[in-house]
């Protein structure tokens, strides 16, 4: 169609977001500069679509990954400039391409008439993008647009990957061209998405459902990818008579009350998940590839299915015999039929005792008398007063570890993380995406004080920007302020066997509450044990958004579910061999601590 008389034809910039917006793509997480400058300048014009300001391109890219993960938009977006702003948004991009999220990357560049001179913030994006994006194009002529944009979204969903359009300045000035001539070299592309894949075929269910009809005692690892599929997941394992233990961005997906849900597997996972799958004799796999191996059944003890979206992530951690290919939900809906009735109670039944003698082990480990506030009583006491409809955000560090074994979630809740590439500073991008894309839902991020120092602090600005328009103002930040790095303390003392050195691991002690007052929002801090509850139940009533300082104990041990000896010995060797905090972490320890196991095997006597 010809433009009207007087206006001047659609530029290029304002063809990507045309096209963006066939896609469903409506919400821009970024920061602005010369190399995307069209893009900013289309977009205030547009009233389909919201740009949301952050402080650092990272912060774009996380929120735009998370955008999708708590069910905003189809597709992330983040657009930012070329150079500099390109490659800070690089570590969220790989937390969206590693937790499989489908996100398109807007990045300005080098006017092409610059390009190859040296000149400015030049850097060679398609180089740098190119393990990062599933599809990476740079946008050289306006013919381009329609078919790369259409080719970008198209690739993110149907890979659920990152795919990367590159806009050199000049161009993004240039006239559109929408329709592409029919001829030679161009192409007449569609924006509609491609149907899932359905259900496996009958013979492959049949085949899987004889492996599951054949155990006595099954499990099930549930995933992101069982996300949604709450209900089927839920038939399929009472009519399997099964256990079920979730990765991290699994939780949630059946209520963690649910006595037959052992909890988060690996590292911080249950001793009930622990046992669920080292004892049993059949394994679901559902939308997970969770990568630490000696948490599945041993080699060779296990009969295997797997449910994965993505045929390639099959067979990947454990040796399974039937794989199907398909979305959970489909899957699971369409499995059922084959499964038959287990009649046999004992498996369930061990199940449960597994879960609640776990529950009352964690409860005992968070009701210990530590020296500053236990963390595991501050995460704990949330559970009960979360709100039925609240949306959770974690970073990397001891919270992650809280979050998987002391906070219970419900599916109406959903909880997320950097699942996979594990970054820290990902948790108030997160919750800035939770609010934007649900403003009226609660929501609230666990943090340690590293991350909070690392973007927290400044990301909190995004938040005093923004609060106003939330309809309801709730955005409860958790700092869990120990003064140190502490996950990694953990890993020196666990794994190398060495005392953390306070030089790479102290952390300045900031007053967090004071800077969210300062800046317009509530906080309170935490040091009494008794006041936990009731400074949850302010936060969680506040008529802003409200930081929770808790100043909690850095010496609680991370124990693993089953403690290796090496482990418990390295930690033993570090805690004789000078660290300093070794005494505290010995008396803090409940029974069951890695110290407490140490010291038992160095024949150190009990500290009781
Ligand atoms: C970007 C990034 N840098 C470093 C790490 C390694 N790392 C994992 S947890 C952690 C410590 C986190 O400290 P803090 O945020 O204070 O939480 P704590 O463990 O003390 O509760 C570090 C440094 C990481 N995962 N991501
Ligand atoms: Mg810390």
């Amino acid at each position: 169609m010809s433009a009207p008389k007087n206006s001047r034809p659609k530029n290029v910039a304002e063809h990507v977001l045309d096209r963006l917006a066939a896609w469903g793509v409506h919400r821009f997480y970024g920061y602005p500069g010369d190399g995307i400058g069209g893009i900013f300048t289309a977009l205030p014009k547009r009233d389909d679509a919201e740009f949301v300001q952050v402080r650092h391109e990272e912060t774009a890219a996380f929120a735009a990954c998370a955008d999708v993960k708590y069910g905003g938009s189809p597709i992330g977006c983040c657009a930012v400039t070329g150079g500099p702003g390109a490659i800070h948004a690089l570590n969220g991009l790989y937390d969206a391409k590693l937790d499989h999220q489908p996100v398109v990357a807007l990045l300005g560049h080098t006017a092409q008439t610059a390009q190859g001179g040296g000149y400015y913030q030049e850097v060679d994006l398609g180089t740098l993008f190119s393990d990062v994006g599933g599809y990476v194009a740079e946008v050289k002529d306006p013919s381009q647009v329609r078919h790369v944009v259409d080719r970008a979204c198209r690739t993110a969903l149907a890979d659920r990957t990152v795919a990367v359009v590159i806009l050199p300045s000049d161009v993004l000035e240039e006239d559109a061209v929408p329709e592409p001539p029919d001829a030679h070299g161009y192409y007449q592309t569609s924006a509609v998405p491609s149907s899932d894949p359905g259900a496996p075929a009958p013979a492959a269910l049949e085949a899987a459902a004889a492996v599951l009809n054949a155990g006595e005692k099954v499990a099930i690892l549930a995933g992101a990818g069982a996300l949604g599929a709450s209900t089927e997941l839920t038939e399929v394992a009472n009519r399997l008579g099964a256990g079920l233990s979730t990765a991290l961005l699994g939780k949630g997906v059946i209520d963690d009350r649910s006595p037959w849900n052992c909890g988060a597997i690996g590292l911080l996972g249950t001793t009930a998940s622990w046992h669920l799958m080292r004892e049993c004799d059949t394994l679901l796999i559902v939308g997970s590839t969770m990568p630490y191996t000696e948490y599945y059944p041993a080699p060779g003890q296990a009969r295997a299915v797997q449910i994965d979206v993505d045929g390639s992530r099959c067979g990947i951690r454990y040796d399974t015999d039937v794989n199907l290919t398909g979305d959970a939900a489909t899957t699971l809906d369409a499995l059922l039929p084959f499964l038959e009735d287990k009649t046999d109670p004992t498996w369930r039944a061990h199940v449960e005792r597994w879960t609640a003698s776990w529950d009352e082990y964690s409860e005992q480990r968070a009701h210990a008398r530590t020296e500053k506030l236990n963390p595991e009583l501050v995460v704990r006491e949330l559970s009960d007063r979360l709100p039925d409809d609240a949306l959770v955000a974690v970073d990397c560090g001891t919270a992650t570890s809280w979050y998987a074994r002391d906070l219970t979630l419900k599916p109406t809740q959903r909880g997320s993380l950097s699942g996979t590439l594990l970054s820290m500073g990902g948790a108030m991008p997160y919750a800035i995406a939770a609010k934007t894309a649900h403003p009226d839902r609660p929501v609230v991020a666990l943090v340690g004080d590293g991350a909070m120092q690392m973007n927290g602090v400044n990301e909190l600005i995004t938040v005093q920007r923004n609060w106003r328009t939330w309809a309801d103002p709730r955005l409860v930040i958790l700092v869990l302020s120990n003064d140190d790095l502490s996950y990694v303390s953990w890993e020196t003392r666990g794994m190398l066997g060495e005392a953390p050195d306070p030089q790479s691991q102290a952390v300045p002690d900031v007053p967090y509450a004071e800077w969210a007052t300062l800046l317009g929002l509530d906080g309170a801090t935490l040091t009494e044990r008794d006041a936990i509850g009731s400074v949850w139940d302010r936060a969680l009533a506040a008529d802003r958004p409200f930081v929770v300082d808790a100043k909690v104990d850095e010496d609680i041990p991370l124990v693993p579910p089953h403690v290796t000896l090496q482990q418990a010995f390295n930690t033993a060797r570090s805690q004789v061999a000078g660290d300093p905090d070794a005494l505290s972490i010995i008396a803090n320890g409940v029974k069951e601590t890695v110290g407490a196991k140490a010291r038992s095997l160095l024949g150190l006597p009990r500290k009781d």
